[in-house]
């Protein structure tokens, strides 16, 4: 009888995880270096002030409560939101129907090049760990896809993080507000014809779908890699390789920020590798993620921060966009310092000009990961001419120096 019952405890915790219960987790964390200890053992999904917040799974839990339990202030299990459903259909829940599913995505994309075919070409950047195709759209002037000159590149890339679905919407409005306004809006006509202008709303799509299979979120992070124990998942936002493996990710398999086994492990992060290297144009990456409302740039790996000119060019291009949107700008380890993200690779590696952008919501108390879908018109809205403005500066970073 006993056994029953925890069997069924287990069965109304469990989360679609296959390692159990998921546990909410407050820390408290006084300094930097105390946040950087906590973020190489779990992803940090929030901080304030002097106290951390996240959700995490039983491995994770165990693994803090060893390493650094006098930093726990307070842990319960979390129970996930919504009606009990243990069907696999693929689709968010009821009040979220909103969002785009993989599926949904894949139709905006091809609808977009089916209606502007002169300004639109679909891209196909390689195929996700189960067999999705990872596809993306250029968008660029009539007279540049039939050239071979050199055009400046931007590119917008959504969905590294499973869980973090509004960073495929923001990036899908994107697209089409560029698309419908071409020809009447002149700011736009002139961007779209000056620029290439490349987006992948949808990196993680086997990590995305999983999160809402059955029409119950499960807080899933990752990719869907099985791994050599038969825990799921890299963190593709620590698999990239500068400084790969050298802080704030774990080798922990069944941790949440799981670095993979070797930097480029994972079909999803090999693509955007493959396409940014052989699209030599690109001078600007936006990586759309969720949430607290924050504009990061360079170094995430390291305290010290990007130096010389760049390092200018960063926070001006942070600080100018922030009054936009209202985020915070700051440099990336001024959250906490993690190693093997795309933007530290990006420019790292390419001196690409890459800005993490942690949509909305502000706070965990205002929704987390799932915020529901009436904040998707207005993150779109905040981060109309903070786009606009990249595509702009693609053809000339440094120009934002100029007085
Ligand atoms: O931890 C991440 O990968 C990003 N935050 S999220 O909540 N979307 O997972 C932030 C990456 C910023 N980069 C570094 N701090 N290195
Ligand atoms: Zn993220």
């Amino acid at each position: 009888m006993r056994k029953l019952i925890t069997m069924a405890l287990a069965a109304i915790f469990m989360t679609g995880n296959a390692f159990g219960a998921m546990h909410f987790v407050h820390l408290k964390a006084k300094t930097d270096i105390e946040r950087s200890k906590i973020a190489n053992i779990i992803h940090i999904d929030q901080v304030i002030e002097d106290s951390i917040y996240a959700v995490v799974n039983e491995d994770d839990l165990k693994e803090l409560k060893k390493e650094i339990g006098y930093l726990l202030i307070e842990t319960h299990v979390y129970v996930p939101k919504g009606p009990k459903n243990n069907s696999e259909e693929i689709e968010f829940p009821k009040k979220d129907e909103k969002y785009h599913t993989y599926k949904e995505t894949m139709d905006v994309l091809d609808e977009m090049a089916r209606k502007y075919p002169k300004i639109v070409t679909s891209l196909s950047l390689g195929t996700s760990v189960e067999g999705r195709e990872l596809k993306g759209l250029r968008i660029t002037g009539p007279r540049n896809l039939k050239s071979d000159a050199f055009i400046p590149g931007i590119f917008f890339v959504g969905a590294h993080h499973a869980r973090e679905h509004l960073s495929t919407e923001v990036p899908l409005l994107l697209l089409k507000y560029l698309l419908e306004n071409y020809g009447t809006d002149q700011r736009i006509t002139d961007l779209v014809n000056g620029r290439d202008i490349y987006f992948v709303p949808m990196l993680n799509p086997d990590g995305a779908m999983h999160d809402i299979k059955g029409r119950k979120y499960k807080m899933w992070r990752k990719n869907r890699i099985e791994n050599s124990k038969g825990s799921f998942g890299v963190d593709l936002n620590r698999n990239y390789s500068y400084g790969w493996g050298t802080g704030g990710s774990s080798r922990r398999e069944t941790s949440d920020v799981f670095m993979g086994p070797k930097p480029f492990s994972e079909p999803e992060t090999q693509a955007v590798k493959k396409f940014v290297e052989e699209h030599a144009n690109i001078r600007i990456i936006l990586s759309f993620h969720t949430f607290s409302e924050l504009i990061l740039y360079p170094w995430g790996g390291k305290k010290d921060g990007v130096s010389g000119k760049d390092g200018q060019v960063f926070t001006k291009m942070a600080e100018t966009m922030s009054k936009w949107n209202k985020y915070k700008p700051m440099q990336a380890s001024g959250l906490y310092v993690a190693t093997g993200d795309t933007c530290d690779w990006a420019y790292g590696e390419h001196g690409i000009f890459c800005f993490t952008f942690e949509l909305s919501p502000k706070s965990r108390w205002r929704g987390g990961f799932y915020p529901g879908a009436k904040v998707i018109e207005p993150a779109f809205q905040a981060n109309i001419l903070p786009a606009l403005y990249l595509i702009d500066k693609a053809a000339d970073p440094y120009g934002v120096l100029k007085k």
